[in-house]
């Protein structure tokens, strides 16, 4: 395991719950809604009541993973969870749950909530995408729901997806529990990964790998890395 990987030669790393086997050039990294919304102080997370300071620790290692799979020559995939401005693809069912201080739509410090375009809505500059890498708006949790993300990646061949983002029980596992159902081979990294509930993070990681895989694999960055160019 662990010799770097060449775009059709596969590698191996090590995973639970048994190794992660895949081809550079038929897998794409996919970054789930690391927005500003989610991570910074006056977004969509802190409307909702949560301490966003625990997402912040992941970015580090997000970089870490997002500049070896450039290096290597992967196909990136950045998620943003993103209404339109007029709110026709946000349904009462998900502006209206919860009792939050602001609701999607609502001006906040960093301009409407969960809206396309907003300050609020744009990636974290830390890992803000490069120019020819692939960017879906999802209107949903999944980022299947709604988007092109399925043809994209069928047209690129793509038949294995490595996963980061946030929240881990909320868009990524639905994410990974979509790209299942649609064929892919989905694995988590589990240190470029957070939720404001870390009870929540070890359940899905748990729940991810338990029954042979249920819904995918996971590993850590660094057993990754390792099959990457240096
Ligand atoms: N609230 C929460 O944990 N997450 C979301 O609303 N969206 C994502 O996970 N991106």
């Amino acid at each position: 395991m662990n010799s770097p990987s060449s775009r059709s030669q596969p590698v191996t790393v090590v995973a639970q719950p048994f190794d992660f086997s895949f081809d550079l050039a038929s897998t794409a990294l996919v970054i789930i809604d690391m927005q500003r919304d989610f991570i910074e102080p006056g977004g969509f997370g802190e409307s909702l009541g949560n301490d966003v300071s625990l997402l912040s620790a992941i970015v580090p290692a997000c970089r870490n993973v997002l500049a070896a799979w450039r290096r290597a020559g992967g196909v990136v995939v950045h998620t943003r969870e993103a209404h339109e401005a007029d709110l026709s693809d946000c349904p009462p069912a998900k502006r209206d749950r919860g009792k939050p201080s602001l609701r999607i739509g609502d001006v906040g410090p960093m301009g409407r909530i969960l809206v396309k375009g907003e300050p609020g809505n744009q990636i974290i500059a830390e890992l803000a995408p490069l120019p020819g890498e692939i960017v879906i708006d999802k209107p949903g949790k999944g980022a299947f729901y709604g988007t092109a993300l399925h043809t994209t990646l069928q047209q690129l061949n793509i038949s294995h997806l490595i996963f980061m983002g946030v929240t881990t029980e909320v868009c990524v596992q639905t994410s990974m529990r979509e790209a299942n159902d649609r064929g892919y081979d989905g694995l988590l990294l589990v240190d470029c990964t957070e939720s404001y509930f870390p009870q929540f993070k070890t359940a899905t990681i748990a729940m991810t790998h338990a029954q042979g895989g249920i819904v995918g694999w996971t590993a850590t960055s660094e057993h990754l890395l390792g099959t990457l160019p240096a």
